[in-house]
């Protein structure tokens, strides 16, 4: 009887990075979050909220799924970070596997379409995920959209999805592994982010800032944590600094006798306190950087180096 040499071992456990790509506002890091079973990437009603490449990953004994949540395509044009955010989502495809391209029941936009073009171009497996099927009764409205989506390119799969809801994702999970090569696991079983907790603070707050800010303050909002320690009591100490590209927006961004500011920081803070299970602290300053939006150094300090 032969025996297999050890390079020849066959594996049955599969794993690979999986894009999610899609135009913004669709629902992207919602489902990256509902797949994953944690929050790994923050959510709100406005697009252009996720701004760089976050990796989510979801591992079982035989299969481990990689999520690269990107931000949203929308062509790249405009201000600097604009470009380096659809810079991030391009790249992502180059690293991917396969890919997920998320759009939004009831709607097909050029955008949609040009995220498309990206995903043939790649020329990677993908996996259309119709997403917000929730919105959609009855539910058989659904069938000639579907029907449509089929002609315009040749998916793995095209799944119908509630992401807030948590509908249909089962399906979705094993239409992907199978998508997947047959390979060992990138990351060890408890290991869910690639993202620190400097990070998480910075969004998490940036996440409650876009909450209660309208118009286009949130989009000149950038956080950085200038410290992050745990003190002798186990508290986490937090620094953010939350900068803004115009001197009318600061006054905003801390409200009336600095109400907003305090709010939003104390969200914040429940919802790190919530997820660390720690005690934590969080001091947050307002600082006017004009234009670091369109500053390429800015945006590296602010941590999208090499996305530009
Ligand atoms: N009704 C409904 N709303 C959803 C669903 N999934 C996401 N949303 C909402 O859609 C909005 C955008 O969700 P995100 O997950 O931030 O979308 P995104 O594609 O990551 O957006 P960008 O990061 O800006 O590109 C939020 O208000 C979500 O609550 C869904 O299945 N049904
Ligand atoms: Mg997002």
């Amino acid at each position: 009887m032969n025996s297999l040499k050890p390079s020849e071992t066959v594996s049955n456990h599969r794993s690979g990075f999986i894009a999610v790509i899609g135009r913004p506002n669709v629902g992207k890091s919602t489902l990256v979050n509902a797949l994953v079973g944690h929050k790994i990437s923050i959510v709100t009603s406005k697009p252009h909220t996720t701004r760089h490449a976050i990796l989510g990953i979801l591992t079982e004994p035989e299969w481990q799924l990689v999520f690269i949540d990107t931000p949203g395509m929308d062509g790249g044009t405009g201000r600097l970070i604009n470009r380096a955010m659809n810079k991030a989502a391009t790249a992502a495809l180059g690293q991917a596997d396969a890919v997920l391209l998320v759009v939004e029941a009831g709607r097909w936009r050029d955008k949609d379409q040009q995220a498309l073009e990206q995903v043939q171009h790649s020329g990677l497996p993908a996996i259309l995920v119709v997403n917000k099927i929730d919105r959609v009764r009855p539910r058989e409205k659904l069938l000639p959209e579907l029907a449509a989506h089929d002609q315009r390119h040749e998916f793995a799969a095209i799944v119908p999805v509630s992401a807030l809801r948590q509908e249909n994702l089962l399906q979705l999970r094993e239409q992907l592994v199978a998508l997947l090569p047959q390979q060992e696991p990138f990351y060890d079983p408890d290991t869910v982010t690639n993202r620190d907790l400097s990070f998480k603070a910075a969004e998490t707050l940036r996440e409650k800032l876009m909450h209660s800010l309208r118009d286009e303050v949130p989009y000149g909002l950038g956080v950085e944590i200038s410290s992050l320690r745990e003190d002798e009591a186990g508290r986490v100490i937090i620094d953010a600094t939350i900068w803004v590209d115009r001197e009318s927006h600061k006054g905003i961004v801390i409200g009336k006798r600095g109400q907003l500011l305090k709010e939003v920081g104390s969200a914040a803070r429940e919802e790190l306190q919530q997820s660390l299970q720690k005690r934590v602290h969080l001091q947050s300053h307002v600082k006017v950087k004009r234009n670091w939006s369109d500053n390429a150094q800015s945006i590296r300090e602010l941590g999208y180096d090499g996305e530009l």
